[in-house]
This record gives structure tokens, C-alpha cells and sequence, in this order.
């Protein structure tokens, strides 16, 4: 059994884990008991998320508010097949912008036997979060790392309270190949090549980058509008620059990396559409409703397969997110989406849909989705799923 602690407490005008900011890097293993103790002494209420770890909605409790001085227990197995980056916040309805903006958040970890593919790489991970009018990197502004391997792993977190991140890689101010080894929910099937990732809020994605050339490369947020195609979109900025040394020799791509499940939507017991809507100033909806705890949305049955169809009728993203359950996204406005993976949040564009296929698995229970801007999910934009066995 593996056993620790982590200690919400307000350190000057931040708050912290275990009196960092951002959190201790909590690191599992595939398999692996957990038993996570967590003391929120905060003089608010908080709670611990395991953020993207299909844990029993018992065991995630996201409906669990912990009030000042009192303590919780998470006991669980880390299930097979989820090595990936992952991370914790509060999830305190109605508190966790401020919360996660002053500091509590932190990054997991779990590795497992994929892990052996990339061992020559300099595995990295980056999380993202607001400082200020900066985003900063594990804590630092622009932080200038240096490789030490031909090839770097770069785990991006996106840790934001609400900034969408469109990640490349520049050399030269020039993009230069990434190759995506993981989503939310770990490992896809093999290294799939592009030349820019989106990370909306609580998303996660892995890439691969050839640092064989010495020079420096500058991991970039590149432009990109919230507000759908054609609106007006962010300027771009430098998140961090790795300084390539002369001499790292190559390290070869594996061609495979892991078997990834196709799910058969056939099999479905049902098809839903759940649309995120508002006016954008102070209602955020989904379904026409605020989150009300006491009120169950949806109901599903364990051991079945749905098909959601995730609407945004609003004017700008919303990144959808589920607890426990983890799904894989099906289609982007009826096409078809090429990549095959396990995630936990997806970005919905203002007048898309996003369809994603959800099989409950694990254990029953009662559980939250919402809108992962985390000031949208304050103001209601959460709804509540009871899923029986
Ligand atoms: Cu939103």
C-alpha cells in the first residue's frame, strides 16, 4: 500500500499543497493501492479531485464538500492501463476558480509497462497555470530547460482555471514536428504527428520532440479564438524554451505503442445531446439548467455503452468534462475523428458538436460533468449523473 498526505493551507495570500504551489508531483504506478489522506485547512470549504483517474464516484466524491479543519480518505487501485499524466485540484462547487487561481493544484503521474517504449527519452512534464497576466510552467515564468536526451517527452497539463492553450513547438519561429503519444487517458495507439496540440482547461497530452538539433526551440501558445472560426483570437506568447546541447544522439520512434479499444457504437443503449448554452455574462447552462447537487440530470446503467452528443449553443468553448468515466471522442460536427483515445475532457467550439462514446464500467454511483472553465462551472454550468448497477 502505498500511502501519503496532501495538506490544503493558506501560505501568505496563495493557498497550498503541502506548502508548495503548485503541488507535490504525486507519482503511481499502474496496479498500485493508494490510501491518499487529504486535511483541507483552509478556512473555506475544499475538497480533493483526482482529476481524469477513473476512480469509484464513492471514492472521487465530487458532490463532498470538506469543511475547515477536516480530513478525507481516498483508498483505491490504480487500474491497469491508464499510465498517463493526470492531476489534483479542489472541486468545492461555487469556490474553485478562486481556489485553484490562488495555487492548489498539483500534477500525478502513472507510469506502467508502455512506459519501457520511451525509456531513452527525457520525460518532462509541464504543467500549466495562471500567474498573474503570465502563464507559468511548473511554477516558473518561461522556465528555459535543457534536454538531455535526443528525443523529450513533454507531458503538457493544462492547470488554468480557464485559458486555453494551442501548444507548438517553434525553431526558428518555425514549427517543428511534435508526435502525440498520450491523451487524457494515457497512451494512444501509436506516435500520431502534428504541429499543434490544444489543450483546453484540465486537458492533458504528451508529445514527442526531436532534440537532436542543437539550438533552442520555444514551446509556444500559439493564437487562437475561444470564439469559433473566424473570431478574434489571442496574441501569441513563449511558455518555456528548451536549449538543445550539441552531441544527443537520435532515439528512434516506437511504432506501437499500445492496443487501444474500438468501441462499438452499434452496442449503444442509448444516444443523448447535452448542450451547453447561457448568455455568457452570468447564466451558464447545461441543459437550460444551473447545477443544483440535490437534482439528478442524467441516469445511465453500469455495463452499458451511450453515445452523448455534447452541443455548444453558446458563443465560445466550453471544454466538457466527466468524472469516473472515461470516454473516447467519436466526431466533430459528423466527421469523423481520426484519433482513437481515451480522454476525460473535450473541447466543445461555439456551434459544434462534439459526440463521444461513454461505456460505464467500474462502479456505480452518483456523479458531476460540467463545464471545466472552472469559473463557468462556479456559476452552475455542472450537471449530476446517477449511474446504477
Ligand atoms: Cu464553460
Amino acid at each position: 500500500m502505498l500511502r501519503g498526505e496532501l495538506v490544503a493551507a493558506p501560505a501568505g495570500n496563495t493557498l497550498q499543497y503541502n506548502g508548495t504551489a503548485p503541488g507535490p508531483l504525486v507519482k503511481l504506478r499502474e496496479g498500485d493501492r493508494v490510501r491518499l489522506e487529504f486535511r483541507n485547512d483552509l478556512d473555506a470549504d475544499s475538497s480533493l479531485h483526482l482529476h481524469g483517474l477513473p476512480l469509484a464516484p464513492a471514492v472521487d466524491a465530487p458532490l463532498t464538500h470538506l469543511a475547515p479543519g477536516t480530513t478525507s480518505t481516498q483508498e483505491f487501485d490504480v487500474p491497469e492501463g491508464v499510465a498517463g499524466t493526470y492531476w489534483y485540484h479542489p472541486h468545492a462547487h461555487g469556490d474553485v476558480e478562486r481556489q485553484l487561481l490562488a495555487g492548489l493544484a498539483g500534477p500525478i503521474v502513472v507510469t506502467g509497462a508502455t512506459d519501457e517504449l520511451l525509456k531513452a527519452c527525457d520525460d518532462r512534464l509541464l504543467m500549466f497555470t495562471r500567474a498573474g497576466s503570465e502563464i507559468s510552467v511548473n511554477g516558473v515564468v518561461r522556465p528555459v530547460l535543457t534536454p538531455t536526451s535526443g528525443r523529450t517527452r513533454l507531458r503538457l497539463l493544462n492547470a488554468t482555471a480557464g485559458d486555453h492553450l494551442l501548444v507548438g513547438v517553434l525553431r526558428d519561429g518555425n514549427r517543428t514536428p511534435l508526435h502525440l503519444v498520450a491523451t487524457d487517458g494515457g497512451f494512444v495507439a501509436e506516435p500520431v504527428e502534428l504541429t499543434e496540440i490544444l489543450l483546453a482547461p484540465g486537458e492533458r497530452a504528451e508529445v514527442l520532440v526531436d532534440t537532436t538539433a542543437a539550438g533552442r526551440l520555444e514551446l509556444t501558445a500559439l493564437s487562437y479564438s475561444v470564439y469559433g472560426n473566424g473570431g478574434e483570437t489571442s496574441t501569441g506568447f513563449r511558455l518555456a524554451a528548451l536549449d538543445v546541447p550539441q552531441g544527443l544522439a537520435a532515439v528512434a520512434l516506437p511504432e506501437r505503442l499500445r492496443e487501444v479499444e474500438a468501441l462499438d457504437e452499434a452496442k449503444a443503449v442509448r444516444r443523448r445531446r447535452i448542450a451547453f448554452g447561457g448568455d455568457g455574462v452570468e447564466h451558464f447552462t447545461l441543459d437550460g439548467k444551473t447545477f443544483d447537487h440535490h437534482r439528478v440530470d442524467l441516469e445511465a446503467r453500469l455495463g452499458t455503452l451511450e453515445i452523448w452528443e455534447v452541443v455548444n449553443e453558446h458563443t465560445t468553448d466550453h471544454p466538457f468534462h466527466l468524472h469516473s468515466y472515461s470516454f473516447q471522442v467519436l466526431a466533430l460536427d459528423g466527421r469523423p475523428e481520426p484519433l482513437r483515445a481515451w480522454r476525460d475532457t473535450v473541447n466543445v467550439p461555439p456551434g459544434s458538436t462534439v459526440t463521444i462514446a461513454v461505456p460505464f464500467r467500474g462502479e456505480a454511483g452518483r456523479t458531476v460533468y460540467h463545464c471545466h472553465i472552472a469559473s463557468h462551472e462556479d456559476l452552475g454550468m455542472m450537471g449530476v449523473l446517477e449511474v446504477s448497477a
